[in-house]
């Protein structure tokens, strides 16, 4: 489609001066009633909950979309630096009630939908998730673009629109079953296509060396299979503040030689479903949690999210300053989320020297001050490594810039180091072996600037471990940001009753500075101010149990502790440690071992990738002790264990507020920042949690004596590693032999014979990277000073009005200061009035 600017005929003011759209009850009232009768075409006749909740959230969108072209229009009168996001995902989760929230109008719509007759909280639950990511990374995109709109900050994010989001998880017969997740099925009002910004991509082919008049050699990529990139957008609201960013995705598509080619072939109908070659590229969103996949057309989903990126960035570039790219870096910064969108270094390489004519060295230059890299992992095997002949495939002129990179590279290393080989083979870009791969992460690190982990345990490992070479290189370019979670969705808007009492006790400033929570310790030992928050902790339990009674038909006690460990089902997490200690409990109860107990619940929740065996075996024996546990009448109300299917965003919002004890239990070292942890804490919910990632820094604030510290640190992990002997362990000590002797006995399995063997197996093996016996005795002695500060309620009380009091620093608001501090150094725009 062209662009073109509209003609005198048509005056600017006509068509941009727009009347502002009323914000009261009344104004959202008349544009629900227009669009769900005229542009939706309903009437009572033919109504449905989704219709209604189409026709509002248009009414909301429009008010979204007013401010959207101001703040738009005040980047571009000022000119200000901008910063891009760039990730593989964005799990966005709802977008109506953040929406509204953000646009100030939660009174305004209730009431609205109340005059007619429609309940608000009813249309809010119906819109689907938009689940474009796997867990922590996803959510962390999504919370950081809030922020950002917050600050007033100029950022955009760039994702794919996944046509198929995180899959749907059902349960059957105790085992994950995956359903795909059309999450577009029914529309999503929240964006527009912006048919006019797409841009092509090319794939496969081969390179040819050019000489062109003036005898300069180029490189051109030919024989190309392109495909279109079309973006998506939708409006990212900042807190009350009349800004409102951009998330832009991109979607694949056909070529329109292609359909031109279609009328030319003979075989008409087989080149129509040829087209879904292209459109596949961005169809489904790979459920691979903290593990890489090495499939090509993830490779393929990566290299189309960073051209068609840095190509819109670089075509807006050379609208306003033609081929002047002395400024480039000076104004644009682009934030990589992990190594998925590492292809962007060579990339922007590729498009500044082929496409607009800079030499190599002033392309580098450039690349490397624009480029910046956070690292959200250190297990080896989510780090990125494509396979060389893969890339000479399908991308064949990126690997010559991989690979030219790497000899500039290679030389500068040489030049510090002298001779050393080793270092050399260490630190290649090229990963030598029966295959050649390219190491993503080091491309990552040579093209950047700045490299950042995502706690202080996390950033610190990374220097002394994984990128100690490279930090031994350039130590200037590693830094901590460690990670946060907006407040807005995950107290304002999740918990409002909560929220309440918050403002009503030290005023509504927490929303946009959350350190000033601190300012409720002072209530912490206040009689009065602990009743009200028991009262709104159990109306947030009593919504929990709602929710799950009618999936499960368990009755739960709102008395009990409720224990709460949700987050991807993954070895390294340790769900198997939690569930050691139900059985643990169990095996209490059933040996009379009851004294002073404390009623428990046990809620566990999780996807497992569809491909990992041992997170699906954890999957089904959880369902399994569940069932045995929650059918023996000897158990009673003292404890129940749950499993809760189909862990999303959604539900965390309903999870969290309702939470007494979160489980952060990962073995040291692994975790390299987690975020529910701080949804936990800032709801008021106490953490048992080893000594890893954002823990450390968690427990920090909230102060040692409230937090149930149990485990070996990083280091003893390390150490406890060499001589393991997990079977020894369980020998001596006889509550653990107990609980793996019902494992062994198939307590659980009576009918499934085998089943949890492999299981068993991993526990007792002396190489379990995990070591989850090394730290069950600590775990269940940690769990029983739980239950006993539990018991004290009026302890419990004040630990958890601590804990949301200490939980400040975790705001998003605070990473991305941090993060724009000293990484993007953007300038706050205010919004336009
Ligand atoms: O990123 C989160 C952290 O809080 C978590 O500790 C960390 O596990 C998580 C490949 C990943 N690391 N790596 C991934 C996701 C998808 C994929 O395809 C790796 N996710 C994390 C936010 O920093």
């Amino acid at each position: 489609m062209p662009k073109r600017q509209l003609t005198k005929s048509h005056p600017k003011a006509d068509i941009t001066n727009l009347p502002a759209l009323g914000m009261d009850k009344e104004g959202l009232k008349e544009d629900f009633k227009r669009y769900y009768g005229h542009r939706l075409g309903r009437d009572e006749h033919s109504s449905s909950l989704h219709y209604a909740y189409e026709g509002f959230s248009l009414a909301i969108s429009d008010r979204l979309i007013e401010r959207w072209k101001k703040t738009y229009n005040a980047y571009k009168e000022t000119d200000c630096k901008r910063a891009y996001y760039l990730s593989m995902e964005f799990l966005m989760g709802r977008t109506l009630s953040n929406a509204m929230l953000n646009l100030g109008l939660n009174d305004a719509a209730k009431t609205a939908m109340y005059d007619l007759g429609l309940d608000l909280e009813e249309l809010v639950d119906n819109e689907p998730d938009a689940g474009l990511g796997n867990g922590g990374l996803g959510r962390l995109a999504a919370c950081f673009i809030d922020s950002c709109a917050t600050l007033q900050l100029p950022v955009t994010g760039y994702g794919l629109r996944y046509e198929y989001g995180m899959f749907t998880q059902l349960i059957v017969s105790g085992e994950q079953v995956e359903k795909p997740d059309h999450w577009l099925r029914n529309g999503n009002v929240w964006e527009i296509e912006r048919l006019e910004y797409k841009q092509r991509i090319k794939f496969g082919g081969r390179t040819e060396v050019h000489v062109d008049e003036y005898g300069k050699k180029r490189v051109v990529w030919v024989d190309t299979h392109d495909v279109l990139a079309i973006p998506f957008d939708t409006p990212i609201p900042g807190f009350q503040n009349g800004t409102v960013n951009t998330l832009r995705l991109w979607k694949a598509a056909a070529t329109e030689e292609f359909n031109l080619d279609e009328f030319n072939a003979g075989d008409y109908a087989e080149s129509v479903a040829a087209k879904n070659t292209a459109e596949n590229i961005t169809m489904v969103l790979y459920p691979n949690d903290a593990n890489e996949n090495g499939k090509a057309l993830r490779l393929k989903q990566q290299y189309l999210l960073a051209s068609a990126s840095l190509q819109d960035v670089l075509e807006k570039w050379v609208g306003n300053h033609g081929k002047d790219f002395s400024q480039f870096a000076a104004k644009n910064c682009f934030q990589l989320n992990d190594t998925h969108p590492s292809i962007a270094v060579a990339e922007l390489m590729r498009l500044l020297i082929d496409e607009h004519d800079l030499e190599w060295h002033e392309a580098w230059l450039i690349t490397r001050e624009t480029m910046a890299y956070t690292n959200h992992t250190l297990l080896p095997e989510a780090l990125e490594r494509w396979s060389v002949s893969l890339f000479r495939h399908l991308l064949p002129r990126l690997l010559e810039i991989i690979f030219d990179i790497n000899a500039h590279f290679l030389a500068e290393v040489s030049a510090r180091w002298p001779g050393d080989i080793d270092r050399l083979a260490r630190m290649s870009l090229i990963e030598e072996g029966h295959e050649q791969h390219v190491r993503m992460a080091y491309l990552a690190i040579v093209g950047s600037f700045s490299v950042n982990g995502v706690a202080e345990l996390h950033s610190k490992l990374l220097q002394q471990g994984l990128f100690r070479d490279f930090y031994e290189l350039w130590p200037e370019k590693f830094n901590n940001k460690t990670n946060g979670v907006t407040p807005r969705r995950w107290l304002a808007s999740c918990n409002p009753e909560l929220a309440a009492l918050i403002s009503e006790t030290i005023g509504d400033g927490w929303l946009t500075d959350l350190t000033q929570l601190k300012k409720l310790e002072k209530f912490a030992d206040d009689k009065k101010f602990q009743k009200r928050w028991q009262q709104v902790r159990h109306n947030a339990k009593k919504r929990l149990v709602d929710l799950k009674k009618i999936e499960h038909d368990i009755d739960i006690n709102l008395d009990a502790l409720f224990d709460v460990q949700v987050k991807r089902i993954h070895e390294y997490k340790r769900q198997l440690l939690n569930v050691l200690h139900v059985i643990h409990l169990y095996d209490r109860i059933k040996r009379g071992d009851t004294a002073n107990w404390t009623n428990r619940c046990v809620l566990i929740g999780g996807k497992a990738a569809p491909g990992y065996f041992m997170a699906k075996r954890i999957i089904k024996l959880i369902n399994n002790v569940a069932d045995v546990i929650n059918n023996d009448p000897a158990v009673g109300d003292k404890l129940k264990l749950v499993f809760l299917p189909n862990y999303r965003v959604s539900a965390m919002e309903k999870i969290c507020p309702g939470a007494d004890l979160s489980e952060q239990i990962s073995t040291a070292g692994k975790e390299a920042s987690g975020t529910g942890n701080m949804k936990f804490m800032m709801n008021g919910a106490l953490t048992i949690g080893t000594l890893d990632g954002a823990n450390i820094e968690i427990r920090e604030e909230v102060g040692d004596e409230n937090f149930f510290l149990f485990g070996l640190t990083e280091q003893e992990v390390e150490e406890t590693r060499r001589h393991y002997d997990p079977v020894s362990i369980i020998e001596a000590d006889e509550d653990l032999k107990r609980v793996m002797n019902l494992l062994e006995m198939r307590y659980f399995n009576s009918f499934e014979p085998d089943i949890f063997d492999p299981i068993i197996a991993s526990l007792k093996s002396p190489h379990d990277p995990w070591m989850t016996i090394a730290d069950f005795r600590s775990f269940i002695d940690a769990q029983r000073r739980v239950e006993e500060a539990y018991r004290d309620q009026e302890r419990w009380t004040r630990m958890s009005i601590l804990n949301c009091a200490a939980s400040g620093k975790f705001s998003t608001d605070r990473t991305i200061s941090d993060y724009n501090n000293e990484i993007w150094k953007l300038t706050p725009v205010p919004a336009q009035k």
